[in-house]
């Protein structure tokens, strides 16, 4: 029904929400062996993937990649959409064009989650209108590859700008690109929707990637979020892509990796 994929980075990460950090390719078998489908791949610094390493590592695992994450890019170096330093700006605008040439023969989404900054001290209706000036020349790019952006609602702890489904939305039509949909995530979602649920359906089509995490950032079943009925709207409205987990490596990344798959199926298997 829904396909499965595990973020994954380096062990430099600095982001604790990615259960497999390590070796690119042990990562990779690891997802492989448990059952994965896909792996969502995060990094830091675009210009330093070796794609066709990569793509070698991904076709021996016959592994897909439904989505390359950024917000690294943010963490370990500022680059963000809407910084108020000019330099750091056009850095994650260029970023972003790379991301988004790996992600054209990867068939991968790119994530605009983090990189678009925290905006603390700045109005948020001016970042709003830059963050919609930069999204608009990252779906120039994105466009001309045939690559989808996905702006992601994220908790008011880690941005002050588009905590909501409804406020991503409003962002979405501003920019009115075919190019750039959303991506949920559950764990945001707990924290900034009334009701789950209802956000998901007002959603609806333009959904185009799930973030996985429990209430607390463990693997889905080791948190109080209602799993069957949030997969079960996602049914309703028509999703068919990745369910991508971004969770904490706890008890440790094994279990981690293994509850989630083992949890995610059984519900599905109710649906
Ligand atoms: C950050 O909390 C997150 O959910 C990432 O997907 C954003 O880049
Ligand atoms: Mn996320």
């Amino acid at each position: 029904m829904f396909k499965l994929s595990m973020v994954v980075s380096i062990k430099e990460a600095v982001f604790e929400s990615i259960a497999l950090k390590g070796r690119l390719e042990d990562c990779i078998r690891k997802a492989y062996t448990m059952g994965y489908e896909g792996v969502e791949l995060s990094f830091p610094n675009p210009w330093k993937v070796d794609i066709r390493h990569l793509k070698r590592i991904l076709a021996d695992y016959d592994l897909e990649v439904p989505a390359l994450s950024t917000g690294l890019s943010y963490l370990h170096y500022k680059w963000s959409l809407t910084s108020t330093d000019s330099s750091l700006r056009s850095k994650a605008i260029e970023a972003l064009e790379k991301y988004i040439e790996l992600a054209e023969p990867l068939n991968a989404l790119v994530v605009i989650g983090l990189i678009r900054g925290e905006c603390k001290g700045i109005p948020t209706d001016k970042a709003f209108n830059t963050l919609e000036q930069s999204l608009r020349e990252c779906c120039r790019a994105a466009e001309s590859r045939g690559v989808t952006l996905v702006l992601e609602p994220l908790n008011r702890y880690e941005t002050r700008l588009i905590n909501r489904v409804e406020e991503a939305l409003k962002m979405v039509h501003r920019v009115s690109s075919d190019n750039l949909r959303l991506l949920v995530d559950t764990f945001h979602m707990n924290i900034e929707e009334p009701i789950i649920e209802d956000s998901l359906r007002l959603a609806g089509k333009l959904i185009a990637h799930v973030h996985v995490a429990d209430s607390n950032r463990l693997a889905p079943g080791m948190g109080h979020l209602d799993f069957k009925s949030i997969l079960s709207v996602l049914k309703d409205i028509g999703y068919k892509n990745y369910l991508s987990a971004e969770i904490l490596p706890i008890p440790d990344p094994d279990t981690a990796t293994r509850a989630t798959i083992e949890y995610l199926r059984k519900i599905m298997a109710c649906l």
